[in-house]
């Protein structure tokens, strides 16, 4: 495909919006106390410079200056990563402990930035701004206007939130929940950046007050690997460590963009280049970090603007392929497998590792016969000479490490894609050997800790069990509610009281009016929160907002100044030391308004809260008595760098009913298109994928540009391939309104979304969530997983109301 043409849109009324600069009715446009978000002129024209480098470089600057806080951040930003500093609130990407180098990213830098602003969202703001008037505000302008200082509580006569003293927040939430018929009757939801003590201490308080109703972000996430792996090899996370990419000789890369999601993976990638190990992505998207990396750390790199390749291969395949490739790479290995047996030649399967670990490998080959090449390559969207080259890039390998994020994890078939990775390593013996190794790469910073921690609406009986001897109170046993089952336990009255622990439920969750209702079907909502977003303003009958540290904050308890400790992708475990002082007296840590809600309903039960939160060394404590792998937790943590919790099948121990690894024999989905597609009679236009920009975390905007992909001022957007665009009787450049296509007498719409196009496989379409989250059917879910089907969303476009061409 050519080069897309450069085009400037007028600034539109959607973008207008963004930057917030729309007038509102009976309210002046924005108050001149008010922040509005910065935004560039809408543009698209194609990137051509590496990944990180000069691109990043200035793209910091901009948010350090844009900060208001930029000598102040800078000295923060150089503790990011450090041993005595704060762990980045950014991704759950590991570190080599032994490296003494500043390890913080583009990314990293924004996210701290972010954070660390001055800007203030007190009682003034609040009595200037209805909740009405609010919610027409785009989310970066929310989350701009700053950091919460204070408690508020909703007012509902005035549509306004007030302040409330901390006492009384607490005093009203135990009110509701002490009112309640059932502890069920309540969800407590958590994001990944909670910390472990805070996940622990929230965990043991909602267990005690009798429900295991947990929604976490995790649901939404990485589930479907903590699913897939439970069952293949007896723990839901990676074997990996840092030192394995320091060591193998090929590493597949599979539905994951880390040159933003996760830019200090860039550097091991282009170090294995580099050393002529095998790099290869699967991505239908050409991501810029997955093919060029320029070190902001290297002068000569920068000053010549030169940079590396980060890839020997790449894949480019169907959304939902990705089993079907790793089903004909199964399929080539055994193929050859077979040949090799009848030359007399070396085998190409492990028979050792096979004979001594793993179960049910013959049911598995099986079940590879059984699939056919037709339905491989038809799935997969690749020609079968490309499938064989990958296959023939693992099989050389020695040492394979396979990564994925959410390219793989946000599909109906993920369990049985990632059990497939899992099967295709196992043949080979690449699970628990140095260098190899399965290796979901995590999302928030802390959103493996938080399971660890018991974050779990579907608890392991030892962690119940441990719980229970150690607090001496009879824990709840039923399994609780996840997102999706939470939001229709919302819907239908079922539960009353809904309660956050961070995050931004409203935005970052699946058929955005349906959870919207959800929430406002709720007697009480409660918000603990860093800044304001949507999820503030989609409130229930009463509501509240506890505003709280972030991870650079200084966290002064009764006893002193505290860490918090973060698990990462590769099961590292670190203390974190917060570095600025909070901008409001009244910003509360995390552990201490969960001891807050948790005296004012409980009392002194099972344990003295306040005295707990007093200093951290005691919920720790609590933590080694109770979880596995922290014994003598406290003592663990002054160990530079962290320590290793340690991973079963890391150590080729399976934790499986069988006692071995699994191989899974699961089939190939017949069609990819979910039945209630078809009952529709609807052919779909395209099937869209929903992803992050660069300049995004999460439903937290910091900007409207996406640098790699050429966007500038507007995300309001939807990639498709032009041959696509003109096919379907469009013109690049104009608007259209996108349309799920789903069976269920409900119209999921998004309006007035500019067509641009773009190098992506024909039939697929790309825009940014969470703005296209309205086009996620709740029902569509993965099977074992029940996480949304982010990537894989069925539409058809209609021209926009407001169609003007914009080229
Ligand atoms: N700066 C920044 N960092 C972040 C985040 C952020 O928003 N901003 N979010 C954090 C969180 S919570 C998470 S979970 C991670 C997310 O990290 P990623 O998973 O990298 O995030 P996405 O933007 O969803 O990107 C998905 C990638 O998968 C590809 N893809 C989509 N569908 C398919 C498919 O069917 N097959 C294949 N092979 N590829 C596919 C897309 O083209 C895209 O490159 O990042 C974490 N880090
Ligand atoms: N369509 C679609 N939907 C998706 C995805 C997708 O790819 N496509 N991705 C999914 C994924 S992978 C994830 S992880 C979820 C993310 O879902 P969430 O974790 O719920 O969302 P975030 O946007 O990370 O939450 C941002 C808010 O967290 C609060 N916050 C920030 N830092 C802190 C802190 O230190 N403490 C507290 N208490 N609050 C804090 C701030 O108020 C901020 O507004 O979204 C999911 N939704
Ligand atoms: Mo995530």
């Amino acid at each position: 495909m050519g080069t897309p043409a450069p085009f400037e849109p007028h600034s539109s009324a959607a973008s207008q919006r963004a930057a917030g600069v729309q007038p509102r009715d009976g309210e002046p446009a924005v108050s001149t106390k008010d922040e509005i978000a910065p935004a560039s002129a809408p543009r698209y024209k194609p990137y051509n410079g590496a990944a990180a480098g000069w691109g990043a470089l200035q793209s910091v600057t901009r948010f350090w200056l844009g900060s208001g806080n930029a000598l102040k951040n800078i000295r923060t930003l150089l503790k990011t990563n450090q041993n005595g500093g704060f762990d980045c609130p950014g991704c759950a990407w590991g570190e080599s402990p032994e490296d003494g180098m500043v390890k913080f990213c583009e990314n990293g830098a924004k996210a701290v930035n972010w954070e660390a602003t001055k800007r203030r969202v007190d009682a003034s703001f609040f009595a200037r701004h209805s909740v009405t008037s609010l919610l027409e505000q785009s989310d970066y302008w929310l989350e701009y206007q700053g950091r919460l200082t204070e408690p508020m509580v909703y007012d509902a006569a005035n549509d306004r939130y007030k302040p409330i003293a901390w006492d009384d927040a607490f005093a009203l939430i135990a009110r509701h929940l002490n009112g309640l018929e059932s502890p069920d009757q309540a969800e407590f939801y958590t994001s990944g950046r909670a910390s472990n003590e805070a996940a622990y201490l929230y965990q043991l308080f909602v267990r005690a007050f009798g429900t295991n109703n947990f929604p976490d972000c995790s649901n939404m996430c990485h589930e479907a690997s903590g699913v897939a792996l439970s069952q293949s090899i007896g723990v839901g996370k990676g074997t990996v460590t840092f030192e394995d990419f320091e060591h193998a000789d090929a590493i597949f890369v599979w539905g994951q963009n880390p040159g933003t999601n996760h830019p200090r993976m860039l550097e091991p990638l282009r170090e294995a280049v580099e050393r002529g190990a095998q790099v290869v992505c699967v991505n239908p998207l050409k991501e810029r970090g997955l093919e060029r990396f320029q070190h902001p750390q290297h002068p000569l790199e920068m000053l010549t603007n030169g940079d590396r390749p980060t890839n020997t291969a790449f894949f480019r395949p169907a959304l939902g392929g990705d089993m079907a490739i790793a089903r004909g790479m199964a399929k080539f290995l055994l193929q050859w497998e077979r040949d090799a047996q009848a030359a007399g030649k070396p085998p190409v399967f492990d028979h050792e590792f096979l004979n001594a670990h793993t179960a049910a490998v013959q049911e598995y080959l099986a079940a590879v016969d059984a699939t056919t090449w037709e339905h491989i390559v038809e799935q997969s969207g690749l020609p079968l000479i490309e499938i064989e080259r990958a296959a023939r890039m693992y099989a050389k390998g020695t040492k394979v490490i396979m990564c994925w994020a959410m390219g793989i994890t946000q599909h109906r078939h993920s369990v049985p894609t990632i059990q497939e990775l899992s099967n295709l390593m196992l043949l080979r013996g690449n699970i628990g050997r140095p260098g190899a190794g399965l290796c979901p790469v995590r999302g928030h910073s802390n959103v493996q800790g938080d399971r660890t921690m018991g974050i779990n609406e579907r608890p392991p009986v030892f962690l119940l069990d441990a719980i229970e001897k150690r607090f001496g109170f009879e824990v709840p046993r039923q399994q609780g509610h996840n997102v999706v089952e939470a939001i229709h336990a919302m819907l239908e009255g079922r539960a009353k009281v809904f309660i956050a622990l961070g995050g931004n439920f409203a935005q970052a969750t699946p058929d955005s009016p349906r959870t919207a209702q959800a929430l406002r079907n709720c007697d009480l909502t409660v918000q603990i929160s860093t800044k304001l977003n949507r999820s503030h303003l989609m409130h229930g009958k009463e509501a509240l907002i506890l505003p709280c540290l972030g991870r650079t904050d200084i966290d002064r308890q009764a006893e002193g100044p505290q860490a918090v400790t973060v698990e990462d992708s590769f099961s590292m475990v670190h203390a974190s030391f917060g570095q600025l002082q909070p901008l409001s007296a009244l910003q509360r840590s995390e552990p201490a308004i969960i001891a807050g809600i948790a005296s004012a309903t409980l009392g002194p039960r099972p344990m003295d809260w306040q005295w707990l939160i007093g200093d951290y060394q005691r919920i720790r404590e609590l933590i080694a008595d109770t979880i596995p792998g922290f014994t003598d937790f406290n003592t663990k943590l002054n160990h530079p760098g962290g320590f290793y919790l340690g991973n079963t099948a890391g150590a080729r121990r399976w934790n499986t009913a069988s006692g071995r690894a699994n191989f899974k024999a699961n089939a190939l989905p017949a069609d990819l298109l979910h039945d209630k597609v078809h009952e529709t009679g609807v052919v779909p236009d395209l099937i869209l994928q929903t992803l992050r920009s660069h300049d995004q975390y999460n439903t937290t905007i910091y900007s409207l540009d996406d640098r790699y992909r050429g966007v500038r001022g507007q995300r309001e957007v939807v990639f498709a391939n032009e041959a696509d665009i003109i096919r379907l009787g469009y013109q690049p450049g104009q608007k259209v309104d996108m349309i799920s296509v789903w069976a269920d007498g409900h119209e999921r719409r998004v309006s007035g979304f500019t067509l641009l196009p773009f190098d992506i496989p024909a039939g697929q379409a790309a825009a940014y969530y969470p703005e296209t989250n309205p086009l996620v059917p709740l029902e569509s879910t993965g099977d074992g997983s029940s996480t949304p089907t982010s990537k894989f969303v069925a539409i058809r476009f209609e021209r926009a109301r407001d169609n003007a061409r914009i080229l």
